[in-house]
C-alpha cells in the first residue's frame, strides 16, 4: 500500500514536472514582464486536472496529500513561482472549507475548486492586521438570515480574480479571538469592490488585491464551524499552507540552482569553463546544500500535516523560514554566479530572485514564524 502511495506521488510529480518544463517556463518571463493574470496556465491546469492534486479523491480530488502537492509546487515554482502560487492558493482557500466547513458546504464547494471551476482566495490580512491578524476590524454584523460585511482585506492573492473567498471578520467585539468567524463569499457579490494592486517587485502576474466590504451580505449559511471559530480555523489553514509556501521556495531556490550549475559549466574565462574554479564550485555545493535542506524539512513538515501530527505548528513554520531563506541566498548567488548576465532579465534568475523575497513575507513573515517556534520551545 505505501509503495503504491509512494508510486502514485511520484507519477504525479513526473507528469506535473514535464508540464512545468515543456508548457510554463516558456511562459515565465512574458508572466512576469506583463504583470498579467495568466489565464492559460489557469486553463492548462483545469484541463491537466492539476488543481485536483490539493483535494482528496472523496471531494473530486486527485490526492490530497500536503506532501505530493508540495512535490507538485516545487516543480511548478522551478519554472514559474507565480503559476506556483495558483496550485498553492486553491489549496489555501480550500483549507478552511476542510477545517471548518460542514460536510454538506465541502461537497458543495471542495468539487469546484478542485475542477478549477471556481478559484478560491483566502482573506485574513487588513491595511492595520498584518501579523497580528487578531486585531482585525472587518465586522460581520448579523441580520436575520444574513450577516452583513463592511471593512477592508489587503494583499489578498488572487482577490480580484477568484470566485469565492474565504473572508475573516469580527461577530463579537468582546470576545477578542474567540469573536472572528470565517465566511464563504462569492467574489461577485453585491457591496464587494475589488482593487487590484500593482507594482510588486516579483510574483509579478499573480494578482494580488485588496477587497472592500460595503454592506456586502452573506447568507448564514455560508459560515464556516460556529460563530466564534474564524481565528483558530484561520491558524489551522496557516499551519497546512506554511509548507506550501516553504514548496514554492524551495522550487525557487531549485530552479535557480539548475540555472547556476548548467551555465557555470558553459561560462568559459581564464581558459576553462567557470564551474573548474573551487570558488564557484564551494557556490554551488552551498547552494545545493541549502536546497536540500529545505527540501527534507518540507517534508517533514507535509508529512506532519498528511499525520495530523500536532507538531506540524512548529514544523510548518521551521519549513518556512528555512525554504524562504534559502530561497533568497540560494538566488543571490545564482545571480552572482551568472554576473553580469545574471543581472539582465535575458537569464531567469534576476526573476527568481524577486520571486524568492515574497516567500520571507507572506503568510507570515520570517520574523513571525520565529516567534512561533520560540513559543512552541517555551510550551
Ligand atoms: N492552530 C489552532 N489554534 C491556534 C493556533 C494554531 N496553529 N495558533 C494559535 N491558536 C489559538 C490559540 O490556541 C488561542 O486559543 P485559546 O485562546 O483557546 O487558547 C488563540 O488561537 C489565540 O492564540 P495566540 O494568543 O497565540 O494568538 P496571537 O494573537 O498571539 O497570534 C500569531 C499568534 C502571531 C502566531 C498569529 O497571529 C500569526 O500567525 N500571525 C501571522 C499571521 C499571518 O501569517 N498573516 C499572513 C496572512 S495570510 S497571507
Amino acid at each position: 500500500m505505501a509503495t503504491e502511495v509512494r508510486e502514485d506521488r511520484q507519477a504525479i510529480q513526473a507528469s506535473v514536472r514535464e508540464l512545468a518544463q515543456a508548457r510554463i517556463a516558456p511562459r515565465a518571463a512574458e508572466i512576469d514582464q506583463t504583470a498579467e493574470f495568466p489565464w492559460d496556465v489557469v486553463e492548462m491546469f483545469r484541463q491537466q486536472d492539476i488543481f485536483a492534486i490539493a483535494f482528496a479523491p472523496e471531494y473530486g480530488g486527485l490526492s490530497g496529500s500536503a506532501l505530493t502537492l508540495a512535490m507538485a509546487v516545487e516543480e511548478i515554482a522551478k519554472a514559474c513561482a507565480t503559476s506556483a502560487l495558483l496550485l498553492a492558493v486553491q489549496g489555501l482557500g480550500g483549507y478552511p472549507i476542510l477545517l471548518g466547513g460542514s460536510e454538506e458546504q465541502k461537497r458543495e464547494f471542495l468539487p469546484e475548486l478542485a475542477s478549477g471551476r471556481k478559484l478560491a482566495a483566502y482573506a485574513l490580512s487588513e491595511p492595520d492586521a498584518g501579523s497580528d491578524p487578531a486585531s482585525m476590524s472587518t465586522r460581520a454584523r448579523r441580520d436575520a438570515d444574513d450577516y452583513v460585511l463592511d471593512g477592508v482585506k489587503t494583499w489578498i492573492t488572487n482577490g480580484s480574480v477568484a470566485d469565492l473567498i474565504v473572508v475573516f471578520a469580527v461577530t463579537d467585539p468582546d470576545q477578542g479571538t474567540k469573536g472572528i468567524s470565517a465566511f464563504l463569499v462569492d467574489g461577485d457579490s453585491e457591496g464587494l469592490q475589488r482593487n487590484r494592486i500593482h507594482g510588486k517587485l516579483g510574483i509579478r502576474g499573480s494578482d494580488t488585491a485588496e477587497l472592500v466590504f460595503t454592506g456586502c451580505r452573506v447568507p448564514a449559511s455560508r459560515r464556516l464551524g460556529a460563530d466564534g471559530d474564524g481565528f483558530k480555523i484561520a491558524m489551522g489553514v496557516l499551519d497546512r499552507s506554511r509548507p506550501q509556501i516553504a514548496a514554492q521556495a524551495l522550487g525557487i531556490a531549485a530552479g535557480a540552482l539548475d540555472q547556476a550549475v548548467q551555465y557555470a559549466q558553459q561560462r568559459r574565462q581564464f581558459g576553462r569553463p567557470i564551474a573548474e574554479f573551487q570558488g564557484i564550485q564551494f557556490m554551488l555545493a552551498d547552494m545545493a546544500t541549502q536546497v536540500e535542506a529545505a527540501r527534507c524539512l518540507t517534508h517533514e513538515a507535509c508529512r506532519a500535516v498528511d499525520a495530523r501530527d500536532p507538531q506540524m505548528t512548529l514544523l510548518a513554520a521551521m519549513a518556512k523560514l528555512t525554504a524562504s531563506d534559502a530561497a533568497m541566498k540560494v538566488t543571490t548567488d545564482a545571480v552572482q554566479v551568472l554576473g553580469g548576465s545574471g543581472y539582465i532579465n535575458e537569464f531567469p534568475v534576476e526573476r527568481m530572485m524577486r520571486d524568492a523575497k515574497i516567500t520571507q513575507i507572506y503568510e507570515g513573515t520570517n520574523q513571525i514564524q520565529r516567534l512561533v517556534i520560540a513559543k512552541r520551545l517555551m510550551a
